[in-house]
C-alpha cells in the first residue's frame, strides 16, 4: 500500500498522477483537516473535498476547488439574507457540507462521512481524515489571529504572517487507520502540499510524526517549492514565518528527520547537494503537474525514489 500525505489542489493533483501508477483501492490518502471551518452552520472540509471531488472527477478543474459546472443559486440568496459570502460555495458544493453536517450531528465521525461519500462517488482511493476531533489553522497576523481560510481566501493571503496555530491538534488523536497505514506502507508520499499549514498540520497530530520516524517504508516528499517560489499558495510567506528558507533546501530542513527523500525541480538542481548533505536522497525532475502524463510522470518518480531507498 502506497500512503499520501495530502493538503488540497496540489496533492489532489498528484494523486491523479499516484492513481495512474498504483491501483487506486491500493493507495491511502492522509488528508489535512486543518482548514476545515463552519460557515453557515455547515462542516466544511476544503481538503477532504478537494481530493475527493478531484478523484471523483467532478471538480472545478480551472479552480482546482468546488464542483464543475456548479450554479450558485444560494450562495446570492444568502448574500440578500445579509449572510456573509467572501466564501464562495456553490449549490452542488453546499450538498456535500449539509449531508456531512448532518452526519456529524447525529454521531459519525468525519472518518465514517468520508468513506460514505468516497463510495457514492466512486472513488477508490482510502481517504482518511488526519483526526476526527476538530483541528483549526489560525494565522498570526499585525492585526490579530484569524482562521485560516479567512488569511487565505478573504485576505487573499496578503497579511504579514508572524506565526502559525493548530487550535485543537494538541489535544486530537489521529483517525482511526492513520496510524497503522503509517506502519504497514510500502512507502510513504509527501505531496508538493504546503509544508506549515498542509503537511505540518498533519504532524501536529500527536503521534503522527513518531509513527513516521518509526516506519520501516521509505518517506519521500515532492518539494511544493520550485526556483525559490511556490507552485501555488502562500507557502513562501508561512515557511519564511517558520525560519525556513523558501527553497528546495528549506523543504528539506523542514522535514529533516522524517524523510529519506526530496523529489526536485530541474529549476533546483544546484542545491542538491546541499539537500544530500542533510542525509537526503535527491531525485530531481519535472514537478510541475501540467496534464496528467506529467502527474504520472512525477508519481512514478516518487514511487520510483522509494523503491531505491528499500534496496
Ligand atoms: N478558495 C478560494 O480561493 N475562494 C473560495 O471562495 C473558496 C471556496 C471553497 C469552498 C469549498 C471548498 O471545499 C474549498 C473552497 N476554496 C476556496 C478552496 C480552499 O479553501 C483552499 O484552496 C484550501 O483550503 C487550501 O487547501
Amino acid at each position: 500500500m502506497i500512503v499520501v500525505l495530502a493538503g488540497g489542489v496540489g496533492a489532489a493533483r498528484f494523486l491523479e498522477g499516484v492513481v495512474q501508477v498504483v491501483a487506486p483501492d491500493d493507495v491511502t490518502a492522509i488528508v489535512n483537516t486543518g482548514d476545515d471551518t463552519t460557515m453557515h452552520g455547515l462542516r466544511i472540509c476544503p481538503d477532504l473535498d478537494i481530493v475527493m471531488c478531484t478523484l471523483a472527477g467532478v471538480i472545478d478543474r480551472e479552480q482546482g476547488w468546488g464542483i464543475a459546472n456548479d450554479t450558485t443559486e444560494c450562495m446570492t440568496w444568502l448574500g440578500k439574507l445579509g449572510g456573509p459570502t467572501w466564501f464562495k460555495l456553490g449549490d452542488r458544493d453546499l450538498a456535500m457540507h449539509i449531508r456531512r453536517t448532518e452526519l456529524l450531528r447525529t454521531g459519525h465521525t468525519l472518518s465514517e462521512v468520508a468513506e460514505q461519500f468516497g463510495r457514492a462517488l466512486g472513488v477508490a482511493v482510502r481517504l482518511l481524515p488526519m483526526s476526527n476531533e476538530p483541528v483549526e489553522t489560525y494565522i498570526k497576523t499585525p492585526d490579530g489571529t484569524i482562521h485560516f481560510e479567512e488569511y487565505f481566501v478573504r485576505h487573499r493571503a496578503q497579511d504579514e504572517v508572524l506565526g502559525v496555530h493548530f487550535e485543537g491538534a494538541d489535544v486530537s488523536s489521529p483517525a482511526p487507520g492513520v496510524l497503522e497505514s503509517i506502519r504497514d506502507a510500502q512507502a510513504i508520499l509527501i505531496a508538493p502540499s504546503n509544508p506549515i499549514v498542509s503537511v505540518g498540520t498533519i504532524l501536529a497530530i500527536p503521534g503522527i510524526r513518531a509513527a513516521l520516524e518509526a516506519t520501516n517504508a521509505p518517506v519521500v516528499a515532492v518539494s511544493p517549492i520550485v526556483g525559490g517560489a511556490a507552485i501555488k499558495g502562500p507557502a513562501g510567506p508561512l515557511l519564511r514565518a517558520n525560519g525556513y528558507e523558501v527553497s528546495a533546501l528549506g523543504v528539506a530542513h523542514c522535514y529533516q528527520g522524517i524523510i529519506d527523500a526530496l523529489v526536485i525541480d530541474h529549476a533546483d538542481a544546484h542545491l542538491a547537494e546541499a539537500i544530500r548533505a542533510l542525509g537526503i536522497d535527491v531525485t530531481i525532475t519535472d514537478t510541475i503537474m501540467r496534464g496528467l502524463p506529467e502527474k504520472r510522470a512525477l508519481a512514478q518518480a516518487a514511487i520510483e525514489a522509494a523503491a531505491n531507498m528499500v534496496q
